[in-house]
């Protein structure tokens, strides 16, 4: 990720790609004279420390989970490059950071509050939003905007169940979604990398789509602290920084919401964030991917419209100009 400082004090970042050449990489630490940062960028590549990731302690099982639909036959990414290899800016800025940091997060009790343009508001524990639904297994590529990927087998269920259970009302147009706000037990808050908490939002009907998952789990056990414990959005035909982790707030809005990274960089992130190779980031192409495990020097992959799931979502964009609402 390539983090822009101003000062000392003035830390804030656009999302980071690791596709960069290490010559620029190191013009940027020259540039920013902030090593510490700059280092933690250097390990954007786990396939070349493989060898080194410690193998993360095994979390409880999830029962009864069944496989679910809309799973990829590509082979799934390892355990361990799934949870040593995280964006997670409330741990630290860097791939490794959340893994390294994320144990401080604490996920029992949660309560999740459900609000706005909704029949049922309130705030439920964990326990009363999870309880009446199934749990399944989707296997799902997964995108980031820094053009590198993955394929992640995660355990929840679509987030239109969930939805369905609250009763949006008429007025309700889309929905809004916000991490946890803790800067005692997330480091991250205590700079101004980004405002805080993350935000993120959804048009109503991809909130509904059969693909959007509200997620629980990874290969069959409880999520770690670092993929977005306890409970986190995955929308997979969009860029990884859609799917906003440890979410603490539900939100229906009439009016679209404002999103952190659209905040934080306007020009580079917009609220649709679709997986498009055809429209750039100002910053570099979205044409290929490094998929992760693939090994650095292996040749990228093409990116696909819609990260391959153009079947499932294409049409709610119909008439849309995806230049305009990228
Ligand atoms: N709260 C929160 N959610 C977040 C982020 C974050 O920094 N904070 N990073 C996003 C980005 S940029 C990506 S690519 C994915 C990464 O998910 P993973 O670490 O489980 O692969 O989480 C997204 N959700
Ligand atoms: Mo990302």
């Amino acid at each position: 990720m390539l983090i822009k400082i101003k000062n000392k004090n003035d830390i804030y970042s656009s999302e980071i790609t690791d596709q960069e050449t290490f010559k620029q990489r190191r013009e940027f630490i020259k540039q920013s004279g902030q090593f510490a940062l700059a280092a933690a960028g250097t390990l954007a590549a786990p396939e070349l420390l493989a060898g080194a990731l410690p193998t993360p302690a095994p979390r409880a099982k999830i029962a009864g989970v069944t496989k679910g639909p809309f799973s990829t036959d590509q082979k799934p990414n390892k355990y361990k490059d799934i949870t040593n290899y995280c964006n997670y800016y409330e741990f630290g800025t860097g791939k490794r950071d959340p893994a390294v940091n994320a144990h401080s997060l604490k996920t029992n009790p949660w309560q999740v509050a459900i609000e706005g343009e909704v029949e049922k508001p309130g705030v439920y524990n964990l326990e009363d939003i999870l309880k009446p639904h199934d749990l399944e297994e989707r296997i799902y590529r997964f995108r980031c905007v820094e053009a590198w990927s993955m394929v992640v087998p995660w355990v929840g269920f679509p987030l239109a169940d969930l939805i369905k259970r609250f009763k949006p009302t008429s007025k309700a147009k889309y929905v809004e979604f916000q991490t946890l706000y803790d800067p005692e037990n997330m480091p991250g808050q205590r700079r101004r990398i980004l405002s805080w908490p993350y935000t993120e939002g959804l048009r109503m009907d991809e909130a509904m789509n059969p693909l959007t998952m509200m997620v629980v789990g990874l290969y069959g056990e409880v999520l770690p602290n670092q993929n977005g414990a306890p409970l986190r959005l995955i929308v997979p035909w969009k860029y990884g920084f859609k799917s906003i982790k440890s979410i603490a707030k539900i939100r229906f809005t009439e009016h679209q919401p404002t999103t952190a990274w659209n905040q934080s960089a306007p020009r580079e992130y917009g609220f649709y964030s679709n997986v498009n190779p055809e429209v750039s980031h100002p910053r570099w192409s979205q044409a290929k991917e490094r998929v992760l495990g693939s090994g650095f020097f292996a040749k990228k992959a093409e990116t696909k419209i819609f990260n391959g799931y153009a079947d499932e979502v294409a049409s709610l964009y119909t008439g849309m100009d995806l230049r305009k609402f990228f």
